[in-house]
């Protein structure tokens, strides 16, 4: 889907994350690998605009869809792994994760939210419309009634079940919402300061309490540089090794239970370089290691 923001192209994110060898590289860690199509959406040209949030009617109609695969996908025992699309598609993946887990008893779910941007803007403080800056606010029940509405009434998550690793992008609003709200914010300024290391334990550490965590991964998050290839590029990202660390440390925990990939924009990839490093940190978070050397 690329409905979320101005920009044509993220709605190929998942052919070329398929293209970049997404299922094989699963497969040679030795998972059962169930591709399942993709998820009925339309493209803006067949969309009226709505005035205030872009396209809200239609982004609803899709994510509602993804919750209910991915209710699906979790009450079957899977591990889900969405492929974006902008990031508006995960007000319906962690929805219906989050949702799924509560109703069978399987408890509470956090989010660790990898990017750039915070995606925690309302309509009222949105600087573009676009739903791709909105989903997290959505999920903690912030913002347009017909985005909190999405995998069922309320709230999907609490803030404080919440941990943002790499923003550099946020609006003067939107800083506000984050404070008032209470969700675990690390900055770039963190990771220079401490290192990334720290950074990404402390956020593991922040959401040890929970049954269940929902990686979602902007790949914006990464340089610009070593991922051109993503609908709004910020400069000042993580490096190459530092995106691989965070994926790394994110395995040893073992408390990643379901993931994102989105925003990759093959129109403005080079190479399909950007869909070939996301699949590569798939690889490091599923397990994937230089070498298994005992410890
Ligand atoms: N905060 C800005 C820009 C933005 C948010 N997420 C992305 N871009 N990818 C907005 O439009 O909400
Ligand atoms: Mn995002
Ligand atoms: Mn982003």
């Amino acid at each position: 889907m690329d409905l979320g923001q101005d920009r044509r192209g993220v709605d190929m994110g998942p052919s070329a994350l398929r293209y970049a060898r997404l299922a094989g590289v699963l497969e040679d860690l030795g998972y059962p690998v169930a591709d399942l199509g993709n998820v009925e959406t339309p493209i803006p040209e067949t969309v009226e605009e709505a005035s205030g949030t872009k396209h809200v009617g239609a982004v609803r109609a899709v994510c509602e869809r993804v919750a209910l695969r991915a209710r699906d996908m979790v009450s079957g025992g899977l591990f889900p792994i969405f492929l974006g699309g902008d990031h508006s598609i995960s007000i319906g993946t962690v929805s219906g994760v989050a949702g799924a887990a509560r109703e069978a008893g399987g408890g509470r779910t956090g989010v660790l939210w990898v990017d750039a941007h915070s995606d925690f803007n309302t309509p009222e403080t949105s600087p573009s419309g676009n739903v791709h800056g909105m989903p997290l606010a959505a999920l903690t029940g912030r913002g347009h009634p017909d985005l909190v509405r999405i995998g069922g009434e309320g709230a999907s998550i609490n803030p404080e079940d919440t941990a943002l690793v790499g923003l550099r992008s946020v609006d003067a609003e939107e800083r506000q919402l984050l404070e008032e709200a209470g969700v675990n914010v690390y900055t770039m300024k963190e990771i220079d300061a401490y290192g990334a290391a720290t950074v990404i334990r402390r956020a593991l550490e922040d959401l040890s309490h929970l049954d269940r965590v929902h990686l979602s991964l902007d790949l914006d998050v990464v340089d610009p540089d070593v991922a051109p290839g993503v609908g709004t590029p910020v400069r000042g990202g993580l490096t190459y090794r530092e995106a691989h660390l965070m994926m790394e440390l994110a395995n040893e925990s073992g408390v990643v239970t379901s993931l994102d990939v989105v925003e990759v924009n093959p129109i403005l990839d080079v190479r399909n370089g950007t869909a070939e490093l996301a699949v590569e940190l798939v690889g490091s978070l599923m397990g994937r290691q230089i070498i298994n050397f005992p410890r």
